[in-house]
């Protein structure tokens, strides 16, 4: 069935007010969520000396659009708002209220910096001031680390792990310390070549989960900042780190020689005190720290997991009442000028979620705890068990059908956890410094005399510290399903650095899975210092010929690259540009596109791609049976030069670069022109290469075609598709590009068939198999045959799930018409199957939404505006007439839609069918 629309007549508009709105007020109301730089709330250890201001105007009757404001900005919270001593702004006559920059005096680490903002209405009433709100900076520069990395020669024990790799036990560092007085503040500065925990007199500093977390760690290693003050004590005090090898010291990637030999683990810390009386006092981690790694955590290692040995605990060892008389003196190192320490530049990882056991299976002596969700993260294990027994625990992501478990998939990845007990009872442990990808857990050794009950396993679900920002449902179950699935990808690979997948021996950031999933995150969470911070590593990673490596930070060091990998350069900014309207993010990877756009030019003839590599990754029915699917990889490798060139001139244009600009149009035009007279007969039929839905799919959706070419192209696209039985034949650089192609193409009908197709290869195939998250191929599992016989076979990798941008976008139809939502775009396209869908956004203006239904031959169409925005809300049938009011005008009425101008509120749009 396919539904059609017709909207004969407009029933009613209505804008309603809120109940804060509709009171009498003498002046409006204040700003709120203030924010800076990308999006940091009053932040600690802040990295940005330079950052950037954003409030959001109230939701309110009287507020609708800014016409000025005014920011102060103070040393200390007293000055505000009348003796701003860093910088006043004055009245500034802009509706500009987001990443408004700071231009006042220079900041320095440690600076605590207070601030709030006023704000104007279109009628020129003034706010109150807003609350006030604060940033504190970290430690900036190296020089301003008094302390020496220190740690145990943890090589010299010559431990040898699953691999060969050299296995560094995690180590216990402790010092004690006396101070002279009581303390008003403390902050202590911390990081690691390694992963770390920190106590302060027996008390946790944080709940962190692996800081300080993956960057190119020899170029630069982000330090993270702790308000201890009221863990302090005066006199006496102790401080107590563990520290064990994370991605910096764990083997990681496939090249043995990479990490037969790794660096052995160190930490850095420094606390900083400032005494009642004003007198300054620093401990720093140096050569008095003592350490041991006779702790309880004998191993822990990303792919393998972690060995605790409860007869090994300490008691007390973080507190003062505690002999160290029995540890070894630490070596300790200077930090050198080379590897920079940073303030973290966005949200350490921390336990989000806590899922609990659904079912129970006993077999064969062992117990499968199922939690029905594919997730990342580590068990909480509250397990009875006997004195001296060891506690095994296994992982899966999926069951064999003859109920065993699958764990070919996780390859060389051992992926266990042991536990001995040091007398008998219920434990309370989850693992520290590893952490898996499963919905299974298998336990054996616990005490078998107890009964399992599903308490004894909770899934702590671990991923850096974003709030969820958007919601998308329907009336379809398994596209909300789709939905669910997307956000535990999601969920499951933004573990401090986008990643691939989470559980196999790899884990890392590979730059095509990013450049296509990018967009759809920032639908779903508030990911933009997540971005911005990993796009730094990218820079860091970019060699000197402009090429980007396949994963960043670059574990493996082999100098390859790849067309539509490297791509995520210029990508990712572009688009987080059009999600944000900051400037910033295209200034700071300008640079790095153009040196990567050279690349391209280097790596071809006469502006034919020559670049290797991946190629539509995965595509199904491959005919030479390979991975690289069937569309030849210079067709792939032009199209995104030229594509990356377009993109680099239309960020050259943003930021003011005329000549830039002319550069690269001109490049992407002759590239384009190369790539048509190359590939493409004059009917727009491929030549030289083989036809694939990915070839049209790249020519059309990079407009890399001369009209009459681009209409052929096009016919043969959907051509292709019919020959597919209606299904999609790309991988992962085709799949993106579908619903952005057949949208612009008009063929909407044809993408809700591929949407909604349910057998292979198709989103919904998976869902039918069982998924609970995007799978890497759209066969990993069939029920019929069972799991993909390769090993490279994750059911945790969210490159599909980039079909989430499209989903916000055109079914339930909220999408950007201007950078950051200023003016923002609502355009739902209903159609069958569906009855309804709806989606919420936290845009840097506020709130927008849009969700519409059918019920009873009534349209509805609810859409929520945020202040200081405007929409175009584009109905999808001809309305008969529509009286133009304060807040909607009719911008269009013609043939087959009708397009309203609308201020911002809340409105009902009704038609009949
Ligand atoms: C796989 C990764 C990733 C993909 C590369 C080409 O090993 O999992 O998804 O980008 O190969």
């Amino acid at each position: 069935m396919n539904l059609k629309l017709s909207f004969y007549t407009l029933i009613f508009v209505v804008a309603l007010c809120t109940s804060i709105s509709c009171k009498e007020k003498t002046t409006i109301e204040k700003a709120n969520d203030l924010t800076v730089s990308e999006g940091f709330k009053n932040p600690l250890g802040f990295y940005d000396s330079s950052p950037s201001f954003s409030w959001k105007l109230p939701v309110a009757e009287d507020v609708k659009h800014q016409s000025a404001y005014h920011i102060v900005v103070a040393s200390s919270e007293d000055l505000l708002p009348d003796n701003a001593d860093l910088w006043d702004s004055g009245k500034q006559m802009t509706d500009q209220s987001i990443w408004v920059k700071y231009e006042g005096k220079p900041l320095e680490s440690r600076q605590k910096v207070y601030w709030q903002v006023k704000y104007w209405n279109q009628d020129e009433d003034a706010s109150v001031w807003s609350a006030i709100n604060h940033f504190e900076l970290g430690l900036l520069n190296n020089s301003d680390w008094k302390a020496q990395w220190v740690g145990l020669d943890t090589k010299a024990e010559g431990i040898l792990g699953s691999q060969e790799n050299i296995i560094h036990r995690p180590q216990y560092l402790r010092k004690g310390f006396e101070l002279s007085g009581d303390v008003a503040s403390a902050r202590l500065y911390i990081t690691a070549k390694g992963v770390f925990d920190v106590a302060i007199n027996g008390q946790d500093v944080s709940d962190d989960v692996m800081p300080p977390g993956y960057t190119p760690y020899k170029e630069r290693i982000e330090t993270i900042t702790y308000d201890v003050t009221s863990v302090i004590e005066s006199g006496q005090n102790t401080i107590g780190v563990e520290l064990a090898s994370g991605w910096h010291s764990s083997r990681l990637g496939w090249k043995k020689a990479l990490w037969v030999d790794t660096e052995t683990p160190k930490v850095l810390c420094q606390l900083e005190l400032t005494m009642k009386d004003g007198t300054k006092e620093i401990i720093v981690s140096d050569d008095s720290w003592k350490g041991t790694t006779n702790g309880p955590i004998r191993l822990s290692e990303i792919y393998d997991g972690e060995t605790y040995d409860a007869n090994l605990e300490m008691e007390g060892w973080t507190t003062n009442n505690f002999s160290d008389k029995d540890w070894s003196s630490v070596n300790s190192f200077p930090i050198t000028n080379n590897i920079r320490l940073e303030p973290k530049r966005h949200t350490t990882v921390k336990s989000k979620i806590e899922l609990a056991t659904q079912e129970i299976i006993q077999k064969d002596g062992t117990v499968i705890f199922d939690l029905k969700q594919n997730m990342v993260g580590v068990p909480l294990l509250k397990v009875p068990m006997k004195k001296g027994e060891t506690l095994k625990v296994r992982f899966a992501e999926m069951l064999s059908p003859d109920g065993t478990f699958y764990t070919k998939n996780y390859r060389s990845a051992l992926s266990t956890n042991y536990y001995t007990a040091s007398k008998d009872g219920v434990i309370d442990w989850m693992p520290k410094f590893t952490f898996h990808g499963f919905r299974y857990i298998e336990l054996s050794g616990f005490d078998t005399t107890i009964e399992p009950t599903k308490d004894w396993v909770t899934g702590m679900v671990q991923y850096s510290d974003f709030d969820e920002n958007g919601t998308f449902t329907s009336s379809h179950e398994k596209l909300n399903q789709l939905q669910s699935n997307i956000v535990w990808g999601m969920r499951g690979n933004f573990f401090d650095i986008p990643t691939d997948c989470p559980q196999r021996d790899e884990r890392m950031g590979w730059t095509g899975d990013a450049q296509v999933f990018g967009p759809t995150s920032m639908f779903n969470a508030d990911v933009y210092k997540f971005w911005a911070s990993w796009l730094q590593s990218v820079r860091e990673s970019q060699f000197e010929n402009g090429a980007i490596p396949w994963v960043v930070p670059d574990v493996l060091f082999d100098g390859k690259v790849s067309a539509g990998w490297g791509d995520v350069c210029t990508i990712i900014p572009y688009k987080i540009y059009q999600r944000t309207g900051d400037v910033k993010i295209l200034e700071d990877n300008f640079e790095m596109m153009k040196a990567w756009v050279a690349y391209h030019q280097e790596s071809s003839e006469n502006l034919i791609s020559k670049m290797g590599f991946f190629a539509d990754w995965l595509q199904p029915y491959p005919e030479n049976g390979d991975n690289k699917g069937d569309t030849k990889l210079n067709v792939i490798g032009t199209a995104f030069f030229a594509q990356s060139a377009h993109i680099t001139a239309k960020t050259a244009k943003i930021l003011g670069n005329n000549d830039d600009y002319n550069t690269y149009y001109k490049l992407y035009k002759s590239v384009s022109e190369q790539f048509s007279n190359q590939f493409f007969n004059t009917d727009g039929t491929i030549k030289n290469a083989t036809e694939t839905q990915t070839s049209y799919l790249l020519a059309l959706a990079f407009k890399l075609l001369p009209e009459e070419k681009h209409e052929g192209a096009k016919q043969n696209l959907l051509k292709k598709i019919a020959e597919a039985d209606n299904h999609l034949r790309t991988g992962f650089l085709g799949t993106p590009l579908l619903s952005q192609v057949l949208d612009e193409t008009g063929e909407i009908d044809l993408m809700y068939k591929l949407l909604f197709n349910e057998t292979y290869p198709s989103w919904f195939y998976s869902i039918n198999q069982g998924a609970s998250t995007i799978w890497e191929r759209w066969n990993s599992y069939s029920k019929a045959e069972g799991f993909n016989p390769q090993n490279m076979n994750s059911l945790n990798h969210y490159a599909y799930g980039a079909i989430g941008e499209w989903m916000y976008e055109r079914i339930a139809g909220i999408a950007p018409l201007e950078a950051g939502y200023k003016v923002i775009r609502i355009a739902p396209e209903p159609k069958s199957p569906l009855t309804s869908a709806s989606a919420e956004l936290n845009t840097p203006y506020g709130k927008v939404a849009s969700s519409w239904e059918i019920n009873e031959g009534t349209f509805t169409l609810n859409v929520t505006i945020p202040p200081n925005t405007t929409a175009k809300v584009i109905l999808p049938e001809t309305l008969e007439s529509i009286e133009d009011t304060n807040d909607i005008k009719t911008i269009s009425s013609e043939t087959d839609d009708t397009e309203l101008l609308v201020q911002p509120g809340t409105y009902t749009f009704k038609s009949k069918l």
